[in-house]
């Protein structure tokens, strides 16, 4: 009678630890690797050391060079990936396309160091897919030395009069709803048109400027233009920011006819081998410390609020990586064009292959 009475106690005892333990499982259940598919010089690599050294996990990063490239690489078939890192437009058109997993939040309680403003976007309702992870404009960075005011415009790329100057010497995003945003707001059009005539325009402008420039690249403008290959550039704040650390020269300027701002996401895709792991090393992001080291080497504001006292005050207290709101009010987000998807990538070609 004695023994069943145990017998019941330790069954008892196994299913309370059984119902306490995470979903999804414990330590034991971490994969060896975690493979994540990134834009280049987006993390500190000390981050994968250190969730290494802590989780016994190894870090192995591709990079990619567009949200179009990384959507390209999702469609063909690629299925080795446990982490990606999409824009707020391209995570809209992943769920859409049904590649993306729903994140077990059980997993990654430090989702509440997220600021409220980041929380429940547009373009993922409930972040049912999505955890926010960096975010930034893109706008004009330049060779100080080479300009007496800062070129805050983006006539100094596209009207003749000042782009001729910098023939040879200029470098676009090789991005085409960066690329295309950025002719048609110096048209004075919102970078999400649809209408056909203007985005013509824009094709046109952007066919004009290209005998002015020297590559369309999204992956080493900044060290062009940090090594005097060109004076003028089309590009991510924090990237130009990143340079001027070894290349004081460089600056970065938002142009006053308004803007790109983004934010980029972590994101698992549904043929994950490790969806766990993955949110495993979400929640490690999400730490102050981390989320701060993250900023501090890319030079991009956190949607993290719990990482700002982490944070280097020379990053949070600059206009160009933290705008005030009058800048702010004229930046937008690139949103999911449905139907002109097409268009879009018609214009493109034609203007890369002109
Ligand atoms: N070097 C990292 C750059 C990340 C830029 N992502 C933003 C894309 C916005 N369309």
């Amino acid at each position: 009678m004695k023994r069943v009475a145990y017998g019941v106690v330790i069954l008892a005892l196994l299913a309370l630890m059984i119902s306490c333990a995470p979903k999804g499982g414990g330590k034991q259940q971490l994969a060896q690797e975690l493979h994540v598919y990134n834009w280049s010089e987006y993390i500190d690599p000390e981050i994968y050391a250190d969730f290494e050294k802590e989780f016994g996990v190894k870090v192995i990063e591709d990079t990619f060079a567009s949200n179009e490239d990384l959507l390209a690489k999702l469609q063909a078939g690629a299925s080795g990936y446990d982490l990606i890192v999409p824009s707020d437009y391209m995570v809209a058109i992943m769920i859409e396309l049904k590649l993306l997993a729903e994140l077990n939040y059980d997993n990654i309680p430090n989702f509440q160091n997220i600021w409220d403003k980041f929380r429940d976007p547009p373009y993922d309702p409930g972040n049912k897919y999505s955890v926010p992870y960096q975010w930034g404009t893109t706008g004009i960075g330049y060779n100080l030395d080479m300009f007496e005011e800062p070129p805050d415009s983006w006539a100094y790329l596209f009207d003749p009069a000042y782009a001729s100057a910098f023939a040879g010497k200029m470098s676009m995003l090789n991005d085409s709803r960066e690329t295309i945003g950025a002719a048609l707001k110096y048209l004075g059009y919102s970078l999400n048109s649809t209408d056909e005539r203007q985005l013509e325009e824009a094709k046109h402008l952007l066919i004009q400027q290209k005998q002015w420039v020297k590559t369309y690249d999204s992956e080493g403008f900044e060290d062009l233009l940090a090594a005097g290959e060109t004076v003028i550039a089309h590009g991510w704040s924090g990237d130009f920011f990143q340079a001027a650390v070894e290349a004081p020269q460089i600056w970065y300027v938002i142009p006053r006819e308004g803007a790109t701002i983004w934010a980029d996401n972590l994101c698992i895709p549904k043929t994950a081998p490790s969806q766990y792991t993955a949110e495993v090393f979400i929640n490690y992001l999400l730490r102050p410390e981390v989320g701060a080291k993250v900023s501090n080497y890319t030079w991009y504001a956190s949607p993290n609020k719990a990482a700002e006292k982490y944070i280097n005050a020379e990053i949070l207290e600059d206009p160009a990586i933290y705008p005030p709101a009058e800048v702010m009010d004229k930046l937008e987000f690139i949103r999911d064009v449905g139907e002109a998807t097409p268009v879009y990538d018609r214009i493109w070609t034609e203007i890369k292959t002109e």
